[in-house]
């Protein structure tokens, strides 16, 4: 990195540095979140892993969108991005019902003002995918917000123009990946705005981080899917009767080898690259 490049901001997981007024430093950690903790035990090259699927959408969906990648820098952690002015919503889609939408959906029958069929199951496939608007919470959980309450935070017509943007990406993204054996369950987007007023898709893009991956061979409508990712950290913290509060447990090297895997495995499939060949050179996800 860059020591002119001045640290911007601290996510759980990644860390945002300026380069200059026009470009940022997205820099993805080994850390991993279980039950909204993070966890002491890194896993070795899941920043990798995400910032090269990352790059690998932004550079397929960028003739329906234009996105804020600028280069992949050589350690295949770090996103040399364009600065923009953020979009204050959280653009969910969803094509399963699961997590807040299920919730939602369970206690009144709509999610974010989406009236949807009655006796619908936990993860049931939608008969469309939804746009599902959330607050950004500084601290805490995003707050699932409904279309006019979105539109309210960022104007009429720009909010068309995300929900459009926002269903196209994710039927791309949701049609690859199924083909390869992958439900993407649904999936967090966030847009910004760039210098000449375009809409711009910035952040991190269909990765596991911001997306329920689903193995497609073991989905059954009516019960909650293993994650793609995350089960052997779940089910061994389930396993020690941990509370799921601060501080969470270390993690034996097994749990953390065969996440690794998981990871690693998400990205070839997805990808079709070796994840060797983007080690070695990480705009190979870029071609
Ligand atoms: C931006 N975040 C989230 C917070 C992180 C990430 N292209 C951009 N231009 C301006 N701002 C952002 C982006 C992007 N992406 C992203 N906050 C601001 C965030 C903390 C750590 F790694």
């Amino acid at each position: 990195m860059s020591d002119a490049a001045v640290h911007v901001g601290s996510g759980k997981i990644r860390e945002l540095y300026a380069l200059d007024d026009d470009r940022l430093l997205l820099v993805a950690s080994d850390r991993i979140s279980t039950f909204d903790v993070v966890l002491p035990t890194e896993i070795p090259d899941k920043g990798r892993v995400l910032t090269g699927l990352s790059g690998f959408w932004f550079a397929r969906t960028e003739k329906l969108v234009p996105n804020h990648l600028l280069a992949l820098r050589e350690d295949g952690r770090t996103t040399e991005c364009r600065r923009l002015e953020m979009l204050p919503i959280e653009c969910v889609v969803r094509g399963y019902l699961s997590g807040s939408g299920w919730k939602d959906y369970r206690s009144t029958g709509s999610v974010c003002g989406h009236r949807l069929p009655a006796g619908l199951l936990e993860s049931q496939r939608l008969p469309e995918p939804i746009f599902t608007p959330a607050t950004k919470a500084t601290t805490g959980h995003d707050e699932n917000i409904d279309r006019e309450a979105a539109a309210a935070l960022v104007g009429a017509e720009r909010f068309a123009e995300v929900e459009q943007t926002a269903l196209e990406l994710y039927a791309f993204a949701s049609e690859h990946a199924l083909e390869r054996g992958i439900i993407l369950a649904d999936t967090k987007l966030e847009f910004g705005i760039d210098p000449d007023g375009a809409l711009v898709l910035g952040d991190e893009a269909f990765t596991p981080d911001s997306s329920r991956f689903w193995p497609a061979d073991e989905y059954q409508a009516g019960q909650a899917p293993p994650s793609y990712d995350k089960q052997f950290v779940r089910d061994y913290c389930e396993s020690l009767g941990w509370d799921k509060t601060y501080p969470g447990p270390e993690l034996p090297a097994e749990v953390v080898e065969g996440t690794r895997a998981r990871y690693i495995e998400a990205f070839t499939t997805l990808t079709g690259i070796d994840f060797d060949a983007y080690l070695d050179d990480p705009a190979v996800v870029l071609g």
